[in-house]
């Protein structure tokens, strides 16, 4: 599985010849030990990731400078690795880096112009008519919980609360049909982890990508009311999207949308049950859900490693230097739990910390997430729906037993085991 990088340049701030490495285990073993060894070397170190050398960026300053940085772009012709072939398709993390064109790899003026509407589609004001429509997928998850979990069994709140939500939302969204949201999940489920061997997951890459283009076409020839047919339109005056490029941001768009609110809902879940006496709290009202969010988002950001950036100039960090052609990594986890930023007390859950707090889980500059404010409002109705409807709601397995998911670059918890009520409580 391992890809070497052949090409040697000298320099102690060479990725490839810095001797401080961290190894990013592909399986997630020990996420907290790897975390607290990022952070150690904040702000910036190198680490490896499959036998592939890159700059991880772990300090919450540095990240955000470097995230409106022009000298770091996301167009993969500028990485040497990649130029030179020492990383190809047999890479496990490709699929991270090599994608369709889409707002995801864009710079500049043309990564605007792919963004703007997918942006302008999904603002908090837009969002407040598919508030409804969450509320009733959300009602409707709930029934399924108490159908499965309603006797003296625990039930996954995973599988059969916090994965289906923000899948059915983000399909209803981009206008993905109900029936393909089960073997989309699979497909993903196979894309992200690293156990998966190699050539199969390009079969998933090339099977999603033929569902997607499908789609696309389809909606072309019978535009309807979702956001699909919208990128498709051209607009007045505006350079309308290319097919590849619309398949590129709905990709983006489901994939983002549905893998990332999953684990929000889920490390709130875990956390509030861990510390009754801050559930307590929000329970009262006198602590917002809004906070239980934000806290959660800095102290588990869903994204763990954001892949890739490449330097196409010097850029100095720290006491090191990126040099051009260098990948660059924000480890949005450790990156969420910097001391200088959060406090000696970085990697306490605290629902009662001064706010607002200032975590960048959603990233930052061009790119910042463009559905922070769907990801929110679905955590903001699930949350409190689910505490209503479920009030002795408890973990059924401790907590230690709970691991995440194979996925490296994704903080994605394998499942959340849960009593709705245990049996002996009544
Ligand atoms: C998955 C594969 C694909 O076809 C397109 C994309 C682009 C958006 C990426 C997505 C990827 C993986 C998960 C990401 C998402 C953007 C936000 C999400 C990285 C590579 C996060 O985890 C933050």
């Amino acid at each position: 599985m391992s890809c070497p990088v052949g090409h040697h340049t000298p320099g102690s701030g060479d990725p490839r010849t810095a001797t401080d490495t961290v190894t990013i285990d592909p399986l997630v073993r020990d996420l907290a030990g790897e975390t607290a060894r990022l952070r150690e070397a904040a702000p910036i170190t190198t680490i490896d990731l499959l036998g592939v050398r890159a700059w991880s960026i772990t300090g919450h300053a540095e990240a955000r400078r470097l995230l409106t940085d022009a000298r770091l772009v996301k167009d993969i012709n500028q990485w040497e690795a990649w130029r030179t072939g020492a990383v190809d398709h047999q890479w496990p993390l490709v699929g991270m880096v090599a994608v369709d064109p889409s707002m995801f790899i864009a710079d500049g003026a043309e990564h605007r112009r792919l963004r703007t509407k997918t942006a302008q589609a999904i603002t908090p004001r837009r969002l407040e008519a598919l508030r409804p429509r969450i509320e009733e997928i959300t009602a409707a998850l709930l029934d399924d919980l108490a159908e499965q979990g309603g006797g003296s069994v625990p039930v996954d709140l995973k599988a059969v609360f916090a994965l289906p939500l923000p899948m059915a939302v983000v399909c209803e969204l981009m206008g993905v049909s109900r029936e393909l949201q089960p073997r989309l999940h699979e497909l993903y489920k196979l894309f992200f982890s690293m156990l998966t061997p190699q050539d199969e997951r390009l079969q998933v890459i090339g099977e999603l990508d033929t569902i997607f283009r499908e789609m696309v076409r389809e909606k072309a020839a019978h535009p309807v009311d979702d956001l699909t047919s919208a990128l498709i339109l051209a607009d007045e005056g505006g350079e309308p999207l290319t097919e590849d490029e619309v398949v590129g941001n709905l990709k983006a768009m489901v994939a983002a949308g549905h893998e990332t609110t999953i684990s929000l809902i889920l490390h709130a879940v875990r956390a509030l049950l861990n510390h009754p006496d801050q559930l307590k709290l929000v329970l009262e009202g006198s602590v917002g859900w809004d906070s239980v969010i934000e806290e959660t988002l800095r102290l588990e950001s869903p994204s763990t490693h954001l892949l890739m950036r490449f330097a196409t100039e010097e850029i100095e960090v720290g006491d090191q230097v990126i040099r051009p052609g260098d990948g660059v990594v924000i480890s949005y986890r450790a990156v969420g739990r910097d001391r200088s930023q959060h406090g000696p007390d970085a990697d306490a859950f605290d629902v009662t910390r001064p706010t607002p707090i200032r975590h960048i889980a959603f990233g930052h500059g061009p790119h910042i997430c463009p559905g922070a404010a769907l990801s929110r409002l679905e955590a903001s109705i699930a949350l409190p729906a689910l505490f209503a409807r479920f009030p002795g709601l408890e973990l059924a397995v401790p907590n230690e037993e709970i691991s995440n998911m194979p996925v490296l670059t994704q903080n994605d918890l394998a499942a959340l085991p849960v009593w709705l009520a245990r049996p002996d409580h009544g």
